[in-house]
């Protein structure tokens, strides 16, 4: 098992849903964490909530994954030890939506691939400079089934996961030769703030996303990511993808009555 004691992790998305639960699982493995978010708060109260459970080395930083330059800024910014990545896990992502295509709004489009696409890109980018100077590293990205199926109202944020699927498997191929691995972790329904962010705000709606059924909860794709991080540094989990036992495909779900 590859020991984590004092990798250093760098977490995008880390102010919630699976980013906290990874931040979580991540400390009680011993890792050293650089938490990023857009949320100074979330990140602040997170961090200390870290130092006091686990005793962990944490740092946060406030970031949004769209923009390159803050992206650049805060990556240069860090000193040593810290800017010795050893995994960058491109958590963070949203869906805003169903609506059929024909039906969406252009302007709720870029949100969604400027953080899915281009946020994962430019945190990989920016960050494989270190490692590859240290031949060593580990890209975890966070795919979905989204990225290897579509559902009806799903066109734009499963656009943006194929593309995550894509450049996972494409970075892999660049990156042959070198000590860095690169996985892609694509969970089915998680009950986070996704459905709550994807229906703007509407958590009634997003409740019902999950209704009758058990879905898989944060801690679960953290508990999987850190599988993939633990694994000998020889192996490499090309892409795991999980779902809930009550879910068969994005659109065949298993509700059971209440009783
Ligand atoms: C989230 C899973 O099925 O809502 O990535 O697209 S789904």
């Amino acid at each position: 098992m590859n020991n984590l004691k004092n990798k250093i992790v760098f977490i995008t998305g880390a102010s919630a849903g699976i980013g906290e639960a990874c931040a979580l699982a991540f400390a009680s493995a011993g890792a050293d964490l650089i938490l990023t978010a857009r949320r100074e708060q979330r990140l602040k109260v997170l961090a200390e909530r870290l130092k006091t459970e686990y005793n962990s080395n944490v740092i946060y930083r406030t970031m949004d994954v769209r923009d390159k330059n803050m992206v650049r800024q805060v990556v240069a910014s860090l000193e040593s030890p810290w800017k010795n990545i050893d995994i960058l896990i491109n958590n963070a992502g949203l869906a805003i939506g169903v609506d059929k295509f024909q039906e969406s709004n252009m302007d709720e489009w870029d949100a969604v691939i400027d953080t899915n696409i281009k946020g994962a890109f430019y945190c990989a980018r920016t960050i494989l400079d270190g490692m590859l100077e240290r031949n060593s590293g580990h890209i975890i990205n966070l795919g979905s089934v989204a990225g290897r199926e579509v559902y009806p109202g799903g066109s734009i944020y499963c656009a943006t996961k194929h593309a995550v699927n894509a450049f996972t498997r494409a970075l892999r191929l660049d990156l042959c030769g070198k000590k860095i691995r690169v996985s892609s972790v694509d969970p089915g329904m998680v009950e986070t703030d996704f459905s709550v962010v994807r229906f703007r705000g509407d958590s009634g709606r997003a409740k019902k996303v999950y209704e009758n059924m058990t879905p898989l909860t944060a801690s679960d794709i953290a508990d999987v990511i850190l599988f993939c991080a633990t694994r000998p540094s020889h192996v490499n989990i090309n892409e795991l993808s999980l779902m809930p036992v009550d879910q068969a495909s994005t659109t065949m779900v298993s509700r059971k009555s209440a009783e």
